[in-house]
């Protein structure tokens, strides 16, 4: 017993600005001086996320090999370390953006069997607006039926949808998106917001708050057909040593690397769902990310003095055979090697696609109902 923890879920597909959105709400609770602990999840270990998150002094835990539903009773035992060694008040959870069914699987048994210790918020699921354009208003934007099949399960069982990323929409499309949000998934509560300017929090916090009913939309979820969306994902996680003779700018080389795959993608016809490059340098960590073909890569966090060496972590989740993901990754770094004259140590990689999920527990229907 003891503590009570707020248990605070984000989901949503790969790129829709979970982790960006976390570490806001972060500094929103720890401002209100409340112990924050964020989980991240991924199929692997080496996350662009965990590194980041850390690095702006948040404590961050990982749930690795599995998604939460999975890996139920990982997410526990990393809930209970940080409500009991950590004093967290608030857990802000971001469970892997190809996963879904989440209800039914993580909050529900939370809502059961945990309530005691652990008391949960409605679940969040933020969304991208070209993606949502892409996916469901035209023609998938490349994505396979049955990945955009996990796409439109993710949105239909969260209690608040949440348009993110509205700094880059005009004032019409933000009305006729929520408007589509909202006539196409009825009942559900709707924020819009800006994960980069925090345009829109308070009133997304607010709803958080709401002590609304939870968890309460528990959708058939073919598994057959969700185990073949993961299968088409490939991903790739990878952490190689670089340096060169001469100097160079972080983020140019992040953005010519991505440039590069984007290219090769295009070509073959494959679309990203998200590829996340962090250089650690001796001046900070420089990110960037490409979270479509449709659109060019950019740098999320910048470092502009120039360096001569850094640890260079991928995470690429690609619509993808894994084999080809590795070559056209390998191509990409080839070519800013060449182009920077840079010296290339591969330490970890691993590509592959996810497994069949298997979540621990599912409930068919809410607790108590
Ligand atoms: N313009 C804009 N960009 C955003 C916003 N939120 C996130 N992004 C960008 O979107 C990209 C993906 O953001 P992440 O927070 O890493 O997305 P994620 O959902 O955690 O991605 P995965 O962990 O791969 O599922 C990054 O380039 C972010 O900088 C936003 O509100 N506005
Ligand atoms: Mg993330």
């Amino acid at each position: 017993m003891g503590r009570v923890v707020r248990y605070i879920g984000v989901g949503g597909f790969l790129g829709a600005g979970k982790t960006t959105a976390l570490a806001r709400l972060a500094g929103y609770y720890t401002g209100k001086g409340l112990g924050v602990g964020i989980i991240t999840n991924d199929q692997a270990k080496n996350l662009v996320d965990t590194e980041n998150l850390q690095n702006e002094g948040n404590v961050v835990k990982e749930v690795a090999g599995g998604c939460f539903c999975c890996k139920f009773h990982d997410l526990i035992e990393t809930i209970e370390g940080l409500r009991s060694t950590e004093a967290v008040d608030v857990i802000l959870a971001e469970p892997v953006g190809s996963c879904t069914d989440v209800v039914a699987t993580v909050i529900q048994p939370l809502i059961d069997a945990h309530s005691e210790t652990i008391r949960v918020a409605p679940h969040s699921v933020l969304i991208d607006p070209v993606r949502l354009v892409n996916t469901l208003m035209v023609d998938r934007g490349g994505l396979s039926s049955n990945v955009a099949y996990i796409y439109q399960k993710q949105l239909e069982e969260a209690d608040i949808l949440v348009l993110n990323k509205t700094d880059t929409i005009s004032q019409l499309d933000l009305v006729t998106l929520t408007g589509y949000l909202q006539k196409t998934f009825p009942g559900k509560k709707t924020a819009a917001v800006s994960g980069l300017t925090g345009a829109g929090f308070p009133e997304w916090l607010a709803m958080i708050e709401s002590g609304d009913p939870v968890g309460g939309n528990i959708t058939d979820v073919d598994y057959d057909v969700y185990a073949n969306g993961e299968a088409l994902l490939g991903w790739l996680n990878a952490v190689v040593g670089l340096s060169a003779d001469n100097v160079f700018v972080a983020d140019s080389l992040l953005i010519d690397m991505l440039s590069h795959l984007k290219t090769n993608l295009t070509a073959i016809s494959r679309e990203t769902a998200h590829v996340k490059l962090l250089l650690k340098t001796g001046f900070g960590n420089a990110v960037a990310n490409l979270i479509t073909n449709s659109h060019d890569p950019v740098v999320s966090k910048g470092v502009s003095m120039p360096v001569t060496s850094g640890v260079l972590v991928i995470n690429a989740r690609v619509e993808i055979d894994p084999i080809l993901l590795k070559e056209t990754l390998r191509e990409a770094l080839d070519s800013v090697s060449k182009q920077y004259g840079l010296t290339v140590r591969i330490f970890n990689l691993e590509s592959f696609k996810p497994g069949r999920p298997q979540p621990t527990y599912r409930y068919a229907g809410p607790v108590g109902a």
